[in-house]
């Protein structure tokens, strides 16, 4: 009698603790507590990692940290070194100046994803300015960044190269026959 007693309070509790876990959905997710840069920076100098420090451990395989430009160009970055609750991904490429958009995924201990993402600036007086891609001079890099854009789901690479190859090409001829002509 006694026993059961025991064990039909102790199967109260449990249902209780059970009902009480919902009521604090918060408490059990992952949130960002600290950037560097930090959100809507403006930089100096151009950092060459990105730290981001979570209020739970986290899961390496479920930890995503990417670093877009203003074009919204993927900048090349090392997979995020996981030290406890911090992601650190080290940039592979110089920062030019203008604005960089952080985007991160990670999971809660719940098995919840969590995403977000920041801005931050770096403008560098000694820096010149980003290069502003114009149609009016083709270059290789404008292109390059052109496909790589398009590695998402937009028109297939080669069709991208061809055209930008063909626009230098076409380029080149233009400014050989203007210059046989002054010559002439
Ligand atoms: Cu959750």
């Amino acid at each position: 009698m006694r026993t059961r007693t025991v064990s039909a309070l102790l199967a109260a509790l449990f249902t209780a603790a059970l009902l009480l876990v919902p009521a604090t959905p918060a408490a059990a997710h992952n949130s960002l507590q600290e950037a560097t840069p930090a959100r809507d920076a403006r930089l100096t100098t151009a950092p060459t990692q990105v730290t981001l420090r979570f209020l739970q451990r986290l899961n390496p395989a479920f930890t995503t940290i990417t670093l877009r430009d203003a074009t919204d160009r993927q900048v090349p970055a090392s997979a995020p070194a996981v030290d406890g609750a911090t992601g650190t991904v080290t940039i592979e490429e110089p920062l030019a100046n203008g604005t960089y958009t952080v985007a991160y995924r990670v999971v809660s201990r719940d098995g919840h994803p969590v995403q977000g993402s920041y801005r931050f600036t770096v403008a560098d007086p000694a820096a010149p300015p980003a290069a502003a891609p114009s149609p009016a001079t083709p270059s290789p890099a404008a292109s390059a960044d052109v496909s790589a854009g398009a590695d998402d789901g937009g028109l297939p690479v080669g069709i991208l190269v061809g055209g930008a190859v063909a626009a230098v090409a076409a380029a080149g001829v233009t400014a050989l026959l203007l210059r046989r002509r002054r010559a002439s």
